[in-house]
């Protein structure tokens, strides 16, 4: 490994108020109960662990009344602010985020600071989204919301939602630079809008008829490292229910074992990815901490755990310079 890679900085975010089913406030616990900071430790990585955050009602009384935009949005909204700033803290200090959660919302806070850092270095973002969700639902498309169902619509840049950061700008991700990989649950107007906007989405038949390996590559390849930081967000979701029931949204028919593991081994190999969030874990929902287990061997794969050694570089996996 590198001399110089760089530290780990990791976020947890107790926050759950975005989500359908109470418990993935108890996320970032669970996580470090199972062992989250030693595993990465172990891989030979520096670890700045900069505790779980605690939101600051910093708004002013006469900031409008966003409770229009779903449920719970005042709290979202503080918590976003509070992600922002701790994710935007970990880039200047030069650590690499990684993000534990918390229902999805979170990402609201930590892929719009990534853009911001980003933008400093004369970069842009592109957002690999692995979800049973698209989570691009509008407060007019929302069938039922909840504001996690919002998280990339957010980023994408609309409007309405833009009020979750009263007003601090943050550029906004191209809809061609998002992908998501996984999804099964979309809603009927989420889906027009995904498919207006241009977003890259392999749902699940897509790993059915291709592979894994086929998605990846075609997502790493749309990818130009001297412009592009890679952002990943991992919602548990994705992985089927029978090896990760503890979610609050599960939906049959999701990632394998290897297919999960494949995704963030082939991310590793790339050295591309530059932020990670993982997020939704729900620990009233686990079965003995499996999910939780589950969760941080996933990371485990991704920051470069390999059953075998192996070239850095696996045969044949090319993308574009
Ligand atoms: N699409 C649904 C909604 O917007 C469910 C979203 N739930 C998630 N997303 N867990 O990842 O309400
Ligand atoms: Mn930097
Ligand atoms: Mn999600
Ligand atoms: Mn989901």
């Amino acid at each position: 490994s590198s001399a110089v890679a760089q530290a780990v900085g990791l976020i947890g975010v107790p926050f759950g108020l975005a989500a359908s089913v109470p418990g993935t406030c108890l996320g970032p616990a669970a996580a470090r109960i199972v062992g989250l900071a030693e595993a990465l430790s172990g891989l030979g990585h520096e670890v700045v662990d900069r505790g779980d955050l605690a939101p600051v009602r910093s708004h002013s009384r006469t900031s409008r009344d966003i409770s229009r935009l779903g449920n719970h949005a005042e709290a979202v909204s503080h918590w976003v602010e509070a992600i922002h700033d701790e994710t935007l803290a970990a880039l200047t200090e030069g650590q690499r985020p990684l993000i534990i959660g918390g229902d999805h919302s979170v990402s609201m806070g930590s892929v719009s600071a990534v853009a911001r850092h980003a933008a400093r270095d004369g970069k842009r973002v592109a957002v690999l989204w692995i979800d049973a969700h698209p989570d691009f639902n509008t407060p007019q498309s929302s069938p039922s919301g909840n504001m996690h169902g919002m998280s990339l619509a957010f980023l994408a840049g609309d409007e309405d939602l833009a009020e979750i950061m009263r007003g601090r700008a943050f550029p906004a991700i191209l809809p061609t630079d998002i992908s998501v990989i996984g999804a099964r649950s979309i809603d009927q107007e989420e889906q027009e809008a995904i498919a207006a906007a241009g977003v890259r989405c392999h749902d699940m038949r897509a790993v059915d008829e291709h592979g894994i390996r086929y998605l990846v590559e075609d997502v790493l390849g749309s990818i130009d490292p001297t412009t592009t930081h890679l952002h990943v967000s991992f919602d548990l979701d994705v992985v089927d229910p029978a090896l990760a029931p503890g979610v609050g949204t599960p939906v049959p028919g999701g990632l394998n074992y290897r297919e999960a593991h494949y995704i963030m081994e082939l991310l590793h190999d790339s050295g591309l990815v530059g932020s990670l969030d993982v997020v939704e874990l729900n620990p009233m929902r686990d079965i003995q901490g499996q999910t939780a287990s589950l969760m941080v061997d996933l990371v485990g794969s991704l920051f470069g755990k390999a059953i075998t050694l192996r070239s850095r570089q696996p045969v044949g996996l090319s993308r574009a310079a």
